[in-house]
């Protein structure tokens, strides 16, 4: 059986819950053929990259798609592209923060995600569910898991796909926040990341 490893993130920025997680934690452990594990990364630059290997070496997946927040975004977005650079004025939850350091410092500037970012937007779409390609990741946590994962695929694990939805913030979240922002109803993300593994699924080999 095909599997599919899925990241979310912890609450960070003053949330009390992550959307990535909240909808990665509801997906069931199969989808179709496909077996679905998951693991929470920390909101930490320095703390992503080997505990995505170790969960990648762990669960030896097909692909891996890594979820995170994008709180301003009204839609979902798999990411295109992760670029060699950390760059937030906002501390992660270590209170380390990075004024336009390279992710690798001998790496490439950029890679492109390896999942069908394309049909996923279209199958999303076709089902109801809002989405759009987006083209930056930002340069904070969440670009830099992306070009993490796609560094290490490409060097360790060619034969595995990988790639990075943002999610909206969900409803419940909005009831903590003061100003109108955008927001999904988390059944909303899982069906959408329910469509994603499905579009994923289709691109893996079969045995
Ligand atoms: N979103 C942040 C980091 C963690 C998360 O869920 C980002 O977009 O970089």
């Amino acid at each position: 059986m095909k599997k599919i490893l899925f990241t979310g993130f912890a609450p960070f920025g003053g949330d009390k819950t992550n959307p990535s997680w909240e909808t990665v934690s509801r997906l069931p452990e199969q989808i179709g053929d496909i077996r679905i594990v998951r693991r929470q990364m920390p909101v930490e630059y320095d703390g992503v990259a080997a505990l995505l290997e170790q969960a990648v070496r762990e669960e030896q997946p097909d692909a891996v798609i890594c979820v995170g927040q994008a709180g301003k975004r009204s839609v979902i977005t798999p990411e295109l592209v992760a670029v060699n650079v950390k760059d937030a004025v906002s501390p992660d939850n270590a209170g380390v923060s990075y004024a336009g350091e390279p992710i690798r410092a001998d790496g490439p500037a950029a890679y492109f995600a390896t999942i069908p970012v394309r049909d996923i937007v279209a199958n999303l779409k076709a089902a109801g569910v809002p989405a759009v390609l987006s083209y930056t990741a930002g340069a904070y946590v969440c670009n830099c898991i992306m070009y993490h994962l796609l560094d290490l695929l490409s060097l360790r694990f060619p034969r595995v796909l990988g790639g990075f939805i943002h999610l909206p913030f969900s409803c419940d979240q909005v009831c903590e926040h003061s100003a109108s922002v955008p927001s999904l109803p988390l059944e909303t993300m899982v069906k959408g990341l329910t469509i994603a593994a499905e579009t994923v699924g289709r691109y893996l080999d079969a045995d």
